[in-house]
């Protein structure tokens, strides 16, 4: 603990203004009187960059880097004259190609798996829902009557596979998108071709000195991003459905208290189904359980964080222990015998925390490896070899290296989770009339004033899950259904309004809809790939009617009230292109009163787009979505 030590903060934090998690704050308290250091003492040590917050620098050649001023940005230009439009918009552009990277990228390897399950050279992982493999296939025009089930899929991987490889033409998911929406997009010329293309484009046009028109940028944002939530991000989701099940709604836990001071204690945490689903085998080997037994468990208790957490969160019912902000903390309580972790959103300071509590931690993905870190490789074709060796380390770890002291916070929070599109559809529809015919009746009666997608990261500049919860409170107050995914779905969850007596908390109308049905106010659709559920949710409420031809004649919103991420930038700019009005807090990378600021927040819906939005307060975030949802409706003549 030496080293631990000498790390000891001198300064006193109130810690309650860091999260309004319990267990959080719990396992804080521990770190601080340990010494531990984490993303939350870190963030407060180390202010922002007042330059770089607002996207007023640029690095991107060696005549740099150029820093112009914030408070005067029109003053100066960089080295080769670049002006603070084009110096923001690059940077913007970088934000959505990398975020749109990460999510393909995980897509493909969704695809490539689906691919060798097709070939017969995976065998752990089989087509689990035939019906949903059936209707991917027909959304995207292939014939599926009187073929075997195998045919379909090999006719379907091929399809799929041009969502990243097509050089030119339109990415197979853009049948999905209303006539109207693709009509917008390919009049501005924004329609995806693959996404390799797309995003090559974007790093070349935001390289030195090529693209130095911010409104020409921003369409090339908006392709690449559009190339994620219809392309990326939605074969991740359709082709996770059709390999692992497709979720339907189930109770399920959330929050520490789920971790078993008397069980082995594993915690996969990430992104892709993929490793998760073979971890739940092997923690359910019955040799594997016995080996545990034999170290003095009573079991072994898999959980999950973040996204793949929240995957399984929703298709299978496993315990869930907290979103992007917990993932130091849980290490805190001593408890966690191993953490497996894949790509995407793994703190590097993981590492010293897992080490001050003898917790095993291990890479797995050869993307992601973290120095001195262990890295055991997951293989599709041999994925037991990986995780039954980590489930034996956590067995390991349990018997001789458990810390003297375990403290595990006793919150569990349970709700109903793993509302996919297609269950929405059947549990408003009823048996009879699956369809979101009753979703729209409501919105065009009243009932329901509309609908909003709050999504996305924690980050410890902003006070962790109260930005979340307060916006979603207030929405579903004002009679707004709320649809969730990510970390955001998890901080709801934990604050108990997952449940269906959560429609106390909602307006007269959203409660009468929500108590016929028996749903909660607040609905989880899963990980933050399965955002793109949402995109099909709204071109499903267009192709019925009554509520405009295009995703921007709807009265939804979207919001990412704590956002950190680069992909949240390219979801927020899916959205956005989509026809959504979407609004971020925390910090935006813009100045406001500038020309890109306009286009970004203005401009855009003018070209019959959405728009982007923003707001600290989340009061003041849920009346911005909720204006603009009553403007919808005014300009659908269904106000009153
Ligand atoms: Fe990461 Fe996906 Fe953000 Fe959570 S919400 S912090 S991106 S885990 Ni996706
Ligand atoms: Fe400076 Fe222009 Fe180089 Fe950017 S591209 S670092 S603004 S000279």
């Amino acid at each position: 603990m030496a080293e631990v030590e000498k790390k000891e903060k001198k300064k006193e934090y109130n810690l309650k203004e860091f999260t309004t998690c319990e267990s959080t704050l719990m396992m804080l308290q521990k770190a601080a009187a340990e010494g531990v250091d984490n993303a939350f003492f870190r963030a407060a040590e180390m202010k922002p960059c007042p330059i770089g917050m607002e996207s007023a620098c640029c690095k991107h050649c060696a005549m740099g880097p150029c820093r112009l001023n914030p408070k005067d940005p029109y003053s100066r230009v960089g080295v080769c004259g670049a002006t603070i439009d084009t110096i923001a918009a690059r940077n913007f552009a970088r934000m959505v190609a990398s975020g749109a990277a990460a999510h393909t990228d995980h897509g493909m390897t969704m695809l490539d798996v689906f691919r060798d399950v097709v070939n017969g050279k995976i065998k752990d992982y089989k087509i689990k829902d035939e019906v949903k493999l059936r209707e991917v296939a027909k959304s995207v025009g292939i014939e599926v009557e009187g073929k075997e089930t195998l045919e379909i899929a090999k006719e379907l991987y091929h399809e799929l596979e041009k969502t990243y490889t097509q050089v030119e033409g339109e990415i197979p998911f853009a049948k999905r998108v209303p006539p109207k929406t693709l009509e917008t997009w390919r009049k501005l010329g924004i329609v995806p071709r693959g996404a390799m293309r797309e995003i090559m484009e974007l790093m070349h046009r935001s390289h030195m000195g090529v693209d130095q028109d911010y409104r020409n940028i921003v369409l090339q944002c908006s392709r690449t991003a559009l190339a994620d939530g219809w392309g990326g991000s939605m074969v991740a989701t359709e082709i996770s459905d059709i390999l692992f099940g497709t979720p339907k709604p189930l109770v399920a836990a959330v929050n520490m208290g789920n971790l078993k001071e008397d069980h082995v204690n594993i915690i996969v945490h990430g992104h892709e189904p993929n490793l998760f689903e073979s971890m739940i085998d092997s923690v359910n080997d019955p040799k594997l359980i016995e080996k545990a037994k034999e170290a003095g468990a009573k079991g072994i208790q898999l959980l999950g964080m973040c996204c793949s957490g929240a995957e399984a969160l929703s298709r299978h019912g496993i315990p869930h222990a907290g979103n992007f902000m917990s993932t130091e903390a849980v290490l805190v309580t001593g408890a966690v015998d191993a953490m497996a972790v894949d790509v995407q959103c793994i703190k590097q300071g993981l590492s010293t925390v897992a080490k001050c509590y003898g917790t095993r931690l291990f890479t797995t993905n050869p993307r992601c490896k973290i120095e001195g870190v262990e890295h055991i490789e997951f293989h599709e074709r041999e994925p037991r070899k990986c995780t039954d060796k980590i489930v034996e380390m956590a067995i390991e770890r349990f018997k001789n290296g458990r810390p003297d002291r375990i403290v595990i916070p006793p919150r569990r929070d349970f709700g109903v989770h793993g509302f996919s599109h297609e269950y929405i559809n059947y549990m408003l529809g009823g048996t009879f009339r699956a369809s979101y015919k009753p979703l729209n009746e409501n919105i065009i009666n009243g009932k329901i004033r509309g609908v909003a997608g709050v999504v996305g990261c924690t980050n410890p500049r902003v006070r962790q899950d109260w930005v979340h919860v307060e916006l979603v409170k207030e929405l579903i107050k004002n009679n707004v259904l709320v649809v969730q995914t990510g970390c955001s779905q998890i901080a709801l969850a934990k604050a108990g309004l997952m449940k269906p007596d959560a429609a106390v908390l909602a307006g007269d109308g959203l409660a009468e809809v929500c108590e016929a049905v028996g749903m909660p106010p607040v609905l989880g659709l899963g990980s933050c790939v399965d955002n793109s559920r949402i995109l099909i949710a709204c071109a499903e409420m267009v192709r019925i009617g009554g509520l405009g031809e295009s995703i921007a004649d709807l009265p939804v919103a979207g919001a990412a009230p704590e956002y950190m991420s680069e992909k949240a930038i390219c979801i927020g700019q899916y959205f956005v292109a989509s026809g959504v009005y979407t609004v971020f807090g925390v910090t935006f990378p813009t100045i406001e009163g500038t020309k890109f600021h306009k286009h970004l927040f203005e401009e855009l819906e003018e070209m019959g787009l959405g728009k982007w939005g923003f707001a600290t307060d989340p009061i003041e975030m849920a009346h911005k979505m909720i204006a603009h949802i009553d403007k919808k409706r005014e300009a659908l003549g269904i106000m009153g």
